[in-house]
């Protein structure tokens, strides 16, 4: 049988699991095997009691719902619900820890750890900051939630993106007005009888994507480095091998870095570390998962156990004592292997509770108390392990050097962007490459986002990535300053004369908003537009709808994405014409569907090259 993922940890936990019966998430996809061919191409339509209906791609069968609704219309609408999931995912994200900060100086658990950018962000959104860093700390989140409203025309952080960008946005009338709003309005839209003019919905896509992009993950970046601290690089490991078999074993995983954050402090908690080793634990071991994972890496240096696919195996380990999450990405599943074990899944928001699991529920005011509530219970079942169940991968955690903010970026470079314009320009950097995204059960685990990061270094590419990506490029060291080994001869010599990776992890996937940070202050000191750099984007590996809304904000923002996982529109050939051509007529950017990561990286390297001959460099 052919393995499921390139690591050797990922293979071994799945051998293991099958051995003891276990249902994966790979045997649940040969399961579903064949999927249905009319969802696949986005040809199926379920919004109203007259369907549900399907279109015959083959122009046999109907082509028409009950509505009259064609396959255009059916394909627009059903990615513009996916757009307005992700973007509604990224955002309401964001609005917790926005409604964190407002309490800020009232709750014990949270407080401002960079006032700096807390005042630098309250500036940019008209705010006096001659006062207490609680009463800027309040009157920003007071003024980001207005974002989320419908008030405005534009919201704040659009005016971070170039001039011209802005100008065309406005021309194609996607500036993103309020999160909520665009996300509703996408809701809307796509009820029956409302938006039946494909391009038109496919616009309000880019509108919501940008709501996500320059809103809501932006405002949850923001506001994480202020709540957390803007990340720094350091260094740290990766892989199954982080979990420690004599230490009692907390798995971090879901988003939001408000629960994992308490968690990481209640677990150096003296008193709590006494119970362990009472119970016979070495000490109180954490380890990440998925994009709260990427949080506490990028901001403390807590070892990240794996990504999107490892979840289940991670619990196969049987020395997981608590698996504790908050949302997003958190297959169901997990409580069904956890069971075989002696594993408690912990939920802890109400908005995602899970059947099987223990609640314990977090707010702003109690986080403090509810963390120590959690890490006690892992102390309580680290008794309850089943030695006979235990076994950690044989292999060694892999280093990684994490903690790339734009700040910590401009640091390395002496405080200007100069150094790395200088070397875009003289080409030793050929140009700027965002890997993003997920694990997907149909491609073999992180095989197409190391294989496109490997080419694209190796062709003197600098890699960016966020999310499961990250974790994946980390696995396979490609995440230490040494790494720059395997980077072409000239990126070689910049990433050794700066002591940096030739792939820096930008952090989660809300933290795709610190590319388009970097872009824009990039095309703005080039005093041109971001459709005019030479960069990309790439999800290969994509399963989420958030990152459907990433790329589309991508491409609103002027950027080439390859998705190396066809997306549900190939049933209309209008949709997929102009998400993968005309689209670049308007903003710049477009989406290619490029599944061999090699060819993958061919494309964009191509592109890159055009973008340097048009921009004379
Ligand atoms: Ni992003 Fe993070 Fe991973 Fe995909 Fe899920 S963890 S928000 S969606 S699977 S990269
Ligand atoms: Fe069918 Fe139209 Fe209703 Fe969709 S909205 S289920 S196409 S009748």
């Amino acid at each position: 049988m052919e393995e499921h993922s390139v690591h050797v940890d990922a293979n071994a936990m799945i051998k293991k699991l099958k051995e003891e019966g276990i249902l994966l998430v790979w045997d649940r996809l040969k399961e579903q095997e064949p999927q249905c061919g009319y969802c696949s191409l986005g040809l199926s339509c379920r919004n109203c009691a007259m369907g549900p209906c399907r279109i015959d791609p083959f122009g046999e069968g109907p082509q028409k719902g009950v509505c009259g609704a064609d396959a255009d219309v059916i394909v627009a609408r059903n990615l513009a619900r996916a757009v307005a999931s992700g973007a509604a995912s990224h955002s309401d994200h964001g609005r917790d820890l926005v409604e964190v900060l407002a309490r800020v100086g009232k709750v014990k658990a949270y407080s401002v750890k960079d006032a700096e950018k807390l005042k630098k962000v309250a500036q940019e959104y008209g705010i006096n900051t001659n006062k207490s860093v609680e009463e800027i700390a309040f009157e920003l989140a007071e003024a980001m939630l207005e974002d989320f409203g419908s008030k405005k025309e534009k919201i704040q952080f659009v005016n971070r993106a170039p001039k011209k960008r802005i100008e065309l946005w406005e021309k194609l009338g996607i500036i993103p007005r309020g999160i909520d709003r665009e996300v509703v309005e996408i809701m809307h839209r796509t009820h029956m009888g409302v938006d039946n003019d494909p391009v038109n919905i496919l616009l309000q896509c880019l509108r919501t994507a940008l709501a996500d992009g320059f809103g809501g993950s932006m405002i949850a970046t923001e506001v994480s480095d202020i709540l957390f601290g803007t990340p720094e690089p350091k260094m740290s490991e990766i892989n199954l091998a982080t979990l420690k078999e004599n230490e009692v074993n907390i798995v971090l995983h879901g988003h939001n870095p408000i629960v994992s954050d308490a968690i990481v402090e209640a677990a150096s908690d003296e008193e709590l570390l006494k119970l362990a080793k009472e119970y016979g634990a070495e000490g109180i071991n954490l380890a990440g998962l998925c994009c709260t994972g990427n949080e506490v890496l990028m901001r403390k240096g807590i070892p990240m156990a794996g990504n999107h696919l490892i979840q289940e195996l991670v619990i196969g380990t049987g020395v997981v004592d608590v698996i504790v999450v908050d949302y997003q990405c958190i297959m169901p599943a997990i409580v069904d292997v956890a069971k075989c074990y002696h594993t408690e899944v912990v939920t802890t928001s109400p908005k995602a509770k899970f059947k099987g699991a223990i609640h314990i529920e977090f707010t702003p005011e109690n986080a403090h108390e509810k963390a120590k509530e959690v890490v006690k219970l892992a102390i309580e079942r680290f008794r309850e392990r089943k030695a006979e169940l235990v076994k950690i991968p044989n292999v060694k955690p892999n280093k990684l050097m994490t903690g790339f903010s734009v700040e910590a970026i401009l640091k390395v470079l002496g405080g200007t962007l100069q150094p790395l314009i200088d070397a875009i320009k003289n080409g030793s950097i050929r140009g700027v490459v965002g890997s993003v995204g997920c694990n997907n059960p149909k491609v073999k685990q992180d095989y197409s986002h190391i294989t496109l990061a490997k080419r694209l270094i190796e062709n003197d590419v600098l890699v960016v990535d966020t999310g499961c990506a990250a974790v994946a490029d980390a696995k396979a060291g490609l995440k230490v300053p040494e790494a720059a080994e395997l980077a072409g001869e000239e990126l070689r010599k910049v990433c050794e004369s700066l002591g940096i990776p030739p792939v820096l992890h930008f952090g989660s996937c809300v933290d795709n908003s610190r590319i388009l940070v970097a872009l824009s202050a990039l095309a703005n000191e080039l005093g041109v537009d971001i459709s005019d750099l030479p960069a990309a984007g790439a999800a290969m590996e994509w399963y989420s709808e958030k990152a459907i809304a990433i790329g589309a904000y991508f491409v609103a923002s002027g950027l080439l994405v390859v998705l190396g996982v066809p997306p549900p529109i190939y049933g209309s050939k209008l949709v997929l014409d102009v998400l993968t051509s005309k689209v670049e007529e308007l903003t710049g950017g477009k989406f290619v569907v490029e599944p061999d990561p090699e060819k993958a990286a061919e494309i964009i390297i191509k592109h890159i090259e055009d973008k340097r001959r048009k921009l004379g460099i």
